[in-house]
Order: C-alpha cells, then sequence, then structure tokens
C-alpha cells in the first residue's frame, strides 16, 4: 500500500519516535508499504515518522552503479544507536518530506551503528559514503529533526522565504 508522506511543516516531523517492541506482522507491514512507498516516490531512504507513524523505524534502498534500485540492496533498521562516528563528509541532501530543495549538509563520514532486523534479530554494520549519509539523515528523523535544520542562518531563512512562497502558489 501506498503511504502519504508528509510534507513540511507538518508537526509530526518534529516528534520523536518510539523504539519497535513487538516484532511482528504489524511491523512486516508497516516495512513493506514504506519500501513500496518509498521506491514509487523515487526516493532512497524513509523514516516512519514521515507516513505518520512515530517508531523508530527506517528504511534506506540506494540505487547501483548502473542506477538500479535492487530490492535485495534494501535495509531495514530498526531501533539504530550508534556506537561509533567519526571524520566529516558534505553531501547534497534532499528529502522526501521537503520535496525541491536540496543543500549541502555536513555528517560524520563514518558511523558503526546496532539495529534490529524485522525479525528482531540484533546487528551491527559499519557505513561510509552515501549509505552513512543516508542512515545519519533518517536517524535524524526519528529524533524529530530535519537536514534543513543543519542550514546556516542566512540558509534557512532564504529557504524559509522560498518555501513559502512556493506554498502560495499551490
Ligand atoms: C543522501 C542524502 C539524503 C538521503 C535521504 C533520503 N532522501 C531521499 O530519498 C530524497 C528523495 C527525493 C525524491 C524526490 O522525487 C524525485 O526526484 C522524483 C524529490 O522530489 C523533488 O525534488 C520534487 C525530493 C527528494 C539519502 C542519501
Ligand atoms: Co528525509
Amino acid at each position: 500500500m501506498i503511504l502519504e508522506v508528509l510534507v513540511y511543516p507538518h508537526k509530526l516531523l518534529r516528534e520523536s519516535s518510539k523504539d519497535v517492541v513487538h516484532f511482528d506482522a504489524q511491523l512486516h507491514a508497516l516495512l513493506d508499504d514504506m519500501y513500496e512507498t518509498m521506491v514509487i516516490k523515487e526516493g532512497i531512504g524513509l523514516a516512519a515518522i514521515q507516513v505518520a507513524v512515530p517508531l523508530n523505524v527506517l528504511v534506506i534502498n540506494l540505487v547501483d552503479e548502473e542506477g538500479v534500485q535492487k530490492r535485495e540492496t534494501l535495509y531495514e533498521i530498526i531501533n539504530p544507536v550508534i556506537l561509533e562516528k567519526d571524520g566529516s563528509t558534505i553531501y547534497q541532501e534532499g528529502c522526501l518530506s521537503v520535496p525541491g530543495y536540496y543543500d549541502e549538509i555536513e555528517r560524520a563520514e563514518h558511523i558503526k551503528i546496532a539495529y534490529y532486523d524485522r525479525h528482531g534479530n540484533r546487528c551491527e554494520a559499519e557505513f561510509t559514503d552515501l549509505m552513512s549519509i543516508a542512515v545519519q539523515h533518517e536517524m535524524d528523523h526519528l529524533k524529530g529533526r530535519l537536514f534543513i535544520e543543519k542550514l546556516s542562518y542566512l540558509k534557512r531563512k532564504k529557504f524559509e522565504k522560498e518555501w513559502k512562497k512556493k506554498q502560495k502558489a499551490r
């Protein structure tokens, strides 16, 4: 099922999500719907709060070298915790909840996380490059934070002005 993706400044996007307790059929249905929604909207990452579900759940599916998004490379990450982070990298980020706006954001270059898979198995993984950026972007959503909050004061002001203008024109 395709879900509605909340768009900034929806107030739920500021909410902190809660840990998943039951790794049951309802969670599996949410993960499947999030995947379907992310792919149809041409995203590479989605957090549950973006579809109005305040749970610590995110999905990420990068495209390969040929630009193909293969389901075998899908990450389903539940209740993630950062164990280590280091380095620094800058990348032009975008978000399905802030459609049409992209800007350079600085994040850790390498991260190590602990998380659970859909069956409740504890996993650990290390990420660099785009996957590291995507995980950090999606984990921010779980804390109710959007990438635009990392912009400089002036860039944020410019964004807000342009966003309001765009909303009025719709
Ligand atoms: C690097 C940086 C950020 C992330 C987080 C995941 N972000 C996305 O998946 C954003 C996708 C996106 C897709 C859009 O739709 C199309 O391009 C058709 C879009 O819409 C417009 O720009 C109108 C905006 C964002 C992961 C890795
Ligand atoms: Co986002």
